[in-house]
C-alpha cells in the first residue's frame, strides 16, 4: 500500500520524483498550478510539451521536470465540472489512475498531486478529494511508496484532512 501524506504548500518546490500538473487538453500551459509549474520549470517545459500533441481529459503524459526539484512532471487534464452527471467522477478518477500508472512505468517512488479540477475547473472540493484519496488508496502500487497531496491554502488542507479521516 502507498503511504499518503497531506501537506500545505507550493507543489513546484517539492523534491519528489514526479509532480502532477492540473493541465488543459492543449498541454501548452495556462493559469493556476499549470502556470506556476511552467514558470518554475523554465521554457524547456513548453518545448517538451509541444510535440506531445495534447492530451485527452482523464489521461496523462509525462515530461522531464527541467529546472524543478522534481525529476518529472505528469500532465493530466481534469474534467470541467458541470453537475457531476457528465462523467466527471469517472474522468477525475481516471486522471489519478493514469498519473499513478505513468509514475510506476517511470520508476517513481514519490509523487505529489495538486487538487486536480478544484480551481478554475470548478469541481466541488469534498467530492474531488474523496475521489483522489480513494483512488490512491486502492492503487496496486509496485514501486510507488509515497503520494503527497499538496494543498494550496489552509482551507484545502482541512478538506483533505477531513476526507482522509473518513
Ligand atoms: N501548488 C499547489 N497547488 C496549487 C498551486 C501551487 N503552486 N497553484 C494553484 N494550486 P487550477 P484546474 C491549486 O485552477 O481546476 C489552468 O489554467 C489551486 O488552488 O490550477 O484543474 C490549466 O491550464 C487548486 O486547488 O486547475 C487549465 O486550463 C488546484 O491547484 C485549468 O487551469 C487546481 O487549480 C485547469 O483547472
Amino acid at each position: 500500500m502507498v503511504e499518503i501524506e497531506i501537506i500545505q504548500g507550493d507543489i513546484t518546490k517539492l523534491a519528489v520524483d514526479a509532480i502532477v500538473n492540473a493541465a488543459n487538453c492543449s498541454l501548452l500551459g495556462g493559469g493556476g498550478v499549470d502556470g506556476a509549474i511552467h514558470r518554475a520549470a523554465g521554457p524547456e517545459l513548453l518545448q517538451a510539451c509541444i510535440p506531445l500533441n495534447g492530451c485527452e481529459t482523464g489521461k496523462a503524459k509525462i515530461t522531464p521536470g527541467f529546472r524543478l526539484p522534481a525529476k518529472f512532471v505528469i500532465h493530466t487534464p481534469g474534467p470541467i465540472y458541470r453537475d457531476g452527471l457528465h462523467g466527471e467522477p469517472e474522468l477525475l478518477e481516471s486522471c489519478y489512475k493514469s498519473c499513478l500508472d505513468l509514475a510506476e512505468e517511470n520508476g517513481c517512488e514519490t509523487v505529489a498531486f495538486p487538487a486536480i479540477s478544484c480551481g478554475v475547473y470548478g469541481y466541488p472540493w469534498e467530492a474531488a478529494t474523496e475521489i483522489a484519496i480513494r483512488t490512491v488508496d486502492k492503487y496496486p502500487a509496485k514501486c510507488l511508496k509515497k503520494v503527497v497531496f499538496c494543498c494550496f491554502g489552509e482551507q484545502m488542507l482541512k478538506v483533505y484532512r477531513d476526507a482522509y479521516r473518513k
